[in-house]
C-alpha cells in the first residue's frame, strides 16, 4: 500500500449530511485500492504514508470548470480597465495580446496552476483566446497542459475572445487551434456585429466540434440584454446535434434580465438539450450592470431556477487578476461562497449544492467519467483533505485543504495556522471559528 487515509469524512456532497468515517486505501498504482469503514481499534498499517484525518472531510479534487488562464496576472497591462465593463476588458487585453511571449504565458499560467493545486484544484478548464494570428498564447497552453500532464488536467477551449465571424479570420484561426490540439470549441455570440453572425457563429462551433469529435463551451449572452438569446440557439444545436452533455454555456448573464414567459420556455429547452450552465459570479457581478442606473441588476444567470429544472449548473473562477478583474487568487470555495451569495443558495442544503457546483458540477462539464473522479476504488487517488466536517463548514470557513493528493502522490500541504488571541482581562486563547463539530 502506497498510503491510507484514515477516519476521513467522505463528501458525496448534495444533501448528503455526516455520515460515518472511512479509511481510503491508495495502492502502489496511485489508484484507490479500498475504502472500508473507519475502525479506531485497529492499527494503522506499518507501510506506506499514513494520513490521519480525524473526522476532516475527503473530497474528491476541486474542479475549475472556467478560467482564463492566457490572460491571469495582467491586470494593468499596458493599462487599467477604468469603466469596468466587458468591452473595455476585452479592447485592454488586445492591447496586451499584442506583446505575448511563449515564456511569459507560460510563466503566468503555470503560477496560477500552482495556485490551484495547493487548494486542490486538480481538473481545469481553460479559455484561450485564439483571434490572435500568431496563436502564441494557444501554443504556450498546449506545453503547459503537456507538463502538468500526470497530475492535473487541463482542457484547453479555443476560444475566439473578438469573435468567428466578425474577425478577421477567425473561422480559420478557430480551426487551426484545434487542429494543433485544442480540446474544447468555444464561441462568443453575443460579441458578433449581428444576431445572424451570432447564430452563424454557433453553427460553425458545433460543426468543428463535431468533425473533430470534441466538446462545446460558449462564452454565451453575457451582456444585459434581454434581446441576447443564444443559449437557446445553442440548447438547439447541442439537441439536434447529439451532442447534448459536451457542450456547455457559460456565463449566460441575458437570462437574469428575461421575462417569465420567455424563461419558462427556456427552462424547458435547456433542461431537455441535457447541456450544462457555468456561472461566474467573480467576473459578472464585477462586469455587469455597469449600464444600469437604480434599479441595478445582479448580472448572474437565473442559477437556481435552472437547478430546479434539472439543468446542470457549475460555478467557475473566470478571471484572475486580469483585464476583468483585479483580485483573485483562484479559491473554488471563494467562488462557492460568493456564487453562493449571488444566487442566494443560502438554505443548507442549497449551501451543499454550491458545494458540488465546484466538485462534483463542475467534473461533469469536463466530462470526468467515474473512472477519473470520484472517491470510489479504482478511481485515481487524488483528493483534498479539507479541515472541515461538512462542505457547509470548508465554505464557511474558507479553509485550504491541509492535503492535497493527486494520484496517490503528495502535492501539497497546508498545516493549521492557529490565532491566539489575548481577551482582556484573560489569557491568551487559541480562536477556534468552527461551530458544528463532528460527532
Ligand atoms: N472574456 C469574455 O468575453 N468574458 C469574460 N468574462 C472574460 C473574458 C473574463
Ligand atoms: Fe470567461
Amino acid at each position: 500500500m502506497r498510503m491510507i487515509v484514515r477516519g476521513a469524512r467522505l463528501s458525496h456532497t448534495e444533501g448528503d449530511g455526516p455520515r460515518g468515517l472511512s479509511d481510503v486505501e491508495v495502492g502502489e498504482d496511485g489508484r484507490i485500492a479500498r475504502v472500508v469503514p473507519y475502525d479506531d481499534r485497529k492499527e494503522p498499517p506499518a507501510t506506506g504514508t499514513l494520513v490521519e484525518a480525524r473526522g476532516a472531510l475527503l473530497t474528491a479534487p476541486f474542479v475549475e470548470p472556467h478560467i482564463h488562464l492566457d490572460t491571469a496576472l495582467t491586470a494593468g497591462e499596458p493599462r487599467p480597465n477604468v469603466s469596468g465593463t466587458l468591452w473595455e476588458g476585452i479592447a485592454r487585453w488586445s492591447e496586451r495580446k499584442r506583446t505575448l511571449t511563449r515564456e511569459d504565458v507560460i510563466a503566468r499560467a503555470t503560477e496560477v496552476l500552482r495556485w490551484q493545486a495547493a487548494q486542490g484544484v486538480l481538473h481545469v478548464r481553460t479559455h484561450c483566446d485564439v483571434t490572435d494570428p500568431s496563436l502564441t498564447a494557444l501554443d504556450a497552453l498546449l506545453e503547459v497542459r503537456d507538463r502538468v500532464r500526470g497530475f492535473m488536467t487541463l482542457q484547453i477551449v479555443a476560444f475566439p475572445q473578438e469573435g468567428i465571424v466578425s474577425f478577421p479570420d477567425g473561422e480559420a484561426l478557430l480551426r487551426e487551434a484545434v487542429a494543433r490540439g485544442a480540446d474544447v470549441v468555444g464561441a462568443i455570440p453575443h460579441f458578433e456585429d449581428t444576431r445572424e453572425d451570432g447564430v452563424a457563429s454557433l453553427g460553425i462551433a458545433f460543426a468543428v466540434a463535431e468533425e473533430y469529435g470534441l466538446r462545446v463551451d460558449a462564452h454565451c449572452d453575457e451582456i444585459d440584454d434581454e434581446q441576447s438569446r443564444f443559449v437557446e440557439v445553442l440548447a438547439t444545436l447541442a439537441l439536434r446535434s447529439g451532442l447534448r452533455e459536451r457542450a456547455t454555456a457559460s456565463h449566460t448573464t441575458a437570462m437574469g434580465s428575461y421575462g417569465g414567459a420567455y424563461s419558462f420556455k427556456l427552462r424547458r429547452l435547456l433542461s431537455r438539450s441535457g447541456i450544462n450552465l457555468v456561472s461566474n459570479p467573480f467576473a459578472n457581478l464585477n462586469l455587469q450592470g455597469r449600464f444600469d442606473g437604480y434599479p441595478r441588476r445582479r448580472g448572474l444567470t437565473q442559477v437556481k431556477e435552472m437547478l430546479a429544472a434539472g439543468v446542470n449548473v457549475a460555478f467557475g473562477h473566470d478571471d484572475v487578476m486580469d483585464p476583468w478583474n483585479a483580485l483573485g487568487t483562484a479559491s473554488p470555495l471563494q467562488t462557492a461562497l460568493v456564487g453562493l451569495y449571488a444566487a442566494q443558495l443560502t438554505g443548507d442544503a442549497e449551501i451543499a449544492t454550491a458545494f458540488s457546483m465546484v466538485t462534483d458540477r463542475a467534473a461533469r462539464v469536463l466530462g470526468l467519467g467515474p473512472d477519473e473522479y470520484g472517491i470510489t476504488e479504482g478511481a485515481p487517488a487524488s483528493f483534498a483533505l479539507l479541515p472541515a466536517p461538512t462542505p457547509q463548514e470548508a465554505i464557511r470557513r474558507q479553509v485550504r485543504p491541509s492535503h492535497v493528493v493527486s494520484h496517490g502522490t503528495l502535492l501539497a500541504e497546508t498545516p493549521p495556522t492557529p490565532t491566539r488571541l489575548t481577551w482582556p482581562g484573560e489569557g491568551p486563547t487559541e480562536v477556534d471559528f468552527s461551530r458544528s463539530h463532528p460527532s
